[in-house]
């Protein structure tokens, strides 16, 4: 109160703090104004669409140790769909979607990979998008680019990453990718690194009460530029050089695919100020949708 006059309090405003906003991936509640879950770090723009626009979208992961790609090959991806209108379009919600797509593109573009994922997972781009395909119901989708190192971490020591394990017992569909060219080069720790994912996949108690039997696996191997009969034949490569995870998938995920992809046509080794770097010398993205594209349909059918 001044002297002059009356001052309203700004109090009322606190009200609105009561009321608890619950993250889409692990139903923590927070903050009606928090940009991060304050419990596992995901975007509360997330749920904030599901909610305003009553949508209900099935999430999808792509696993794999460090290192196998995930980030490259989701990058390319996201990009080649939001240019495309066959066989499948891909349409970002919230500008926080289009950051994946971004990072990756414009690493590429500058002929260099895009740096690791960092294991923080305040730091992890998140894509939610609406894939449109000619005479079917559009299909909303939530897609991660998580970390291979977190991912390893909670695998290896299960409730040190909540975000992980929460969105992974919500997922409807896996993309699980795979080094090819260290597996080509009989490099095992690939085989078994990627046999844990599945393990820890397995075991865990899903929120869909779908058991692994019943939804859709694509096995993706990457960078089968370096090793062509990959692209031609992936299951045959599946049983020769990851003898572990083919009979995992055999055994434990009745509905699986194995996919060859390719985003770079092929690459060296540049002398840096931090020793060798990686680079691609062409980009020529081969087989990248199918995968993705196989996993859709599955979903939707
Ligand atoms: N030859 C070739 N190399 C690739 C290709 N994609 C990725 N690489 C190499 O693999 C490295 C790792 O790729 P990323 O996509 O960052 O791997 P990631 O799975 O996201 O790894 P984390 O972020 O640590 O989980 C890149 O830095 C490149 O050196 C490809 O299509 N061809
Ligand atoms: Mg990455
Ligand atoms: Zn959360």
């Amino acid at each position: 109160m001044r002297a002059s006059g009356v001052v309203l309090l700004d109090s009322y405003r606190l009200s609105q703090y009561a009321e608890s906003a619950p993250c889409y991936i692990c139903g923590g509640g927070n903050n009606f104004d928090a940009e991060l879950c304050r419990h596992c770090f995901a975007p509360m723009a997330l749920a904030h669409q599901a909610t305003s626009q009553k949508l209900h979208p099935k999430m999808i992961a792509a696993i794999g140790p460090s290192g196998a790609g995930k980030t490259v090959y989701l990058g390319m991806l996201t990009d080649m769909l939001s240019r495309q209108l066959e066989p499948m379009q891909m349409l970002s919600r919230g500008a926080f979607s289009i950051g994946l797509q971004q990072t990756t593109m414009s690493a590429l573009s500058r002929c260099e990979f895009p740096p690791k994922t960092p294991s923080e997972p305040d730091r992890w781009n998140w894509v939610h998008c609406q894939v449109l395909r000619r005479k079917h119901r559009p299909v909303e989708l939530i897609l991660p680019d998580l970390a291979g190192e977190a991912l390893m971490e909670e695998v290896e020591h299960p409730h040190t990453y909540p975000v992980v394990r929460a969105f992974l017992a919500k997922c409807s569909g896996v993309l699980v990718m795979v080094d090819a060219a260290r597996l080509g080069r009989g490099e095992s720790e690939e085989d078994f690194q990627t046999m844990k994912l599945i393990s820890y996949l397995c075991e865990l108690k899903c929120e869909t009460k779908q058991s692994w039997g019943s939804r859709p696996v694509s096995v993706v191997f990457t960078k089968a530029d370096e090793c062509e009969n990959c692209f031609e034949d992936p299951h045959t490569f599946a049983r020769q050089h990851s003898p572990g995870l083919y009979q995992q998938c055999r055994e434990r995920l009745p509905k699986h695919r194995f996919f060859g992809v390719g985003v770079a046509g092929a690459s060296a080794f540049r002398s840096g100020h931090f020793g060798r770097v990686h680079v691609p010398l062409r980009i020529e993205p081969r087989g990248i949708v199918e995968p993705f594209r196989w996993l859709v349909e599955e979903l939707a059918a």
